[in-house]
């Protein structure tokens, strides 16, 4: 190689060595596996060298990881928060070490938006909306409780989606939310806090749907309905979101009625809104939006599993 392509060459391998701190929130669902797993892929494809940090779903965690990186001298993070509260005093020592700090899947309430260069997220009030839309006209017209299974309390999913979906259910008399109570995104604590409906539902022959913030906990009621002797997916209906392989084999089984997707590939577009950025100097937008796309049982959906299942979930 001539000086000048070896210096190019080596400039090249040096700008590749981008490092990453990942403050991810732990495995409590399939969807946090595939995005963990895809984010591995996407750092491997650009040459990037990926740390993640698993917090067992504890915000104190997340903060030590972050300050962990900040020590460390990494080039981005990412964070993955838990919970919307409480970052801005871990996300100052970031800035001041001038460290852009990335969100994912979840984002933050802060009065600085500084603190952070831009949130790769789904529209998640869209999502329950979505869902709300999806159960009106399925029910048509025909009186309908519905219980609820909230995602981790206080995360921006869970509050966004409670909202979108009574968003979507408001024009709907006969449907009433008559039970909400947090399952915290996992199938064992789904099917703990279904079971808890059924007995308070008279054995479950008063609930007509059930609306789970995330599939997970789902497939975690849906065992629960089974136990108690009822049909999921015709004695009580079932919609919930984030698409994961597993809500397709019930779908397809008539166990579950319609998910709403959502993307493990938060990690690709952040990558690139930061290269774009060290390579230009130009912030990105603040959000980075990723699509959401309803599915139920007309989609074929053990196609939709074949396609999913091996994706990391
Ligand atoms: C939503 C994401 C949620 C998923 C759950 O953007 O944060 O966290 O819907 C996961 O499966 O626990």
């Amino acid at each position: 190689l001539g000086t000048a392509a070896a210096v190019a060459f080596a400039g090249t391998a040096a700008a590749a060595d981008l490092t990453v701190g990942f403050s991810q929130i732990g495995s409590e669902s399939g969807w946090r596996a595939a995005e963990t797993s895809v984010s591995k892929i996407e750092a491997e494809k650009r040459g990037i060298d990926l740390k993640i940090a698993d917090a067992q779903q504890k915000q104190e965690n997340q903060i030590k990881a972050i300050r962990g990186f900040v020590a460390q001298g990494v080039d981005a993070i990412f964070l993955a928060p838990v919970v919307a509260t409480g970052w801005d005093t871990v996300l100052e020592e970031a800035k001041d070490a001038e460290i852009p700090v990335i969100l994912l899947d979840r984002t933050i309430e802060t009065s600085d938006d500084s603190l952070y260069l831009t949130a790769v997220t789904s529209d998640t009030v869209h999502e329950g909306k979505v869902a709300g839309d999806w159960l009106v006209k399925t029910v048509a017209g025909k009186p309908c409780n519905v219980v609820e299974l909230q995602g981790t309390v206080g995360s921006s999913p869970a509050i966004n989606r409670k909202k979108g979906f009574e968003d979507g259910i408001a024009s709907a008399s006969n449907i009433k939310i008559t039970r909400s109570q947090t399952g915290d995104f996992t199938r064992a604590k789904g099917k703990e806090v279904m079971e808890g409906f059924l007995k308070a539902e008279g054995g479950g022959k008063d609930i007509c749907a059930l609306y789970a913030h995330n599939d997970d906990m789902a497939v975690g009621a849906i065992q629960a309905i089974k136990e108690a002797g009822l049909k999921p997916g015709t004695d009580i209906l079932v919609v919930s979101i984030d698409a994961v392989p597993d809500i397709f084999k019930a779908m397809a089984d008539g166990e579950a009625n319609a998910t709403v997707e959502l993307t493990p590939n938060m990690a690709g577009p952040a990558f690139d809104a930061l290269k774009a950025f060290k390579d230009s100097g130009k912030a990105p937008e603040k959000w980075i939006q990723t699509e959401s796309k309803l599915y139920t049982q007309a989609d074929d959906p053990m196609k939709v599993y074949e396609e999913k299942k091996g994706l990391g979930y």
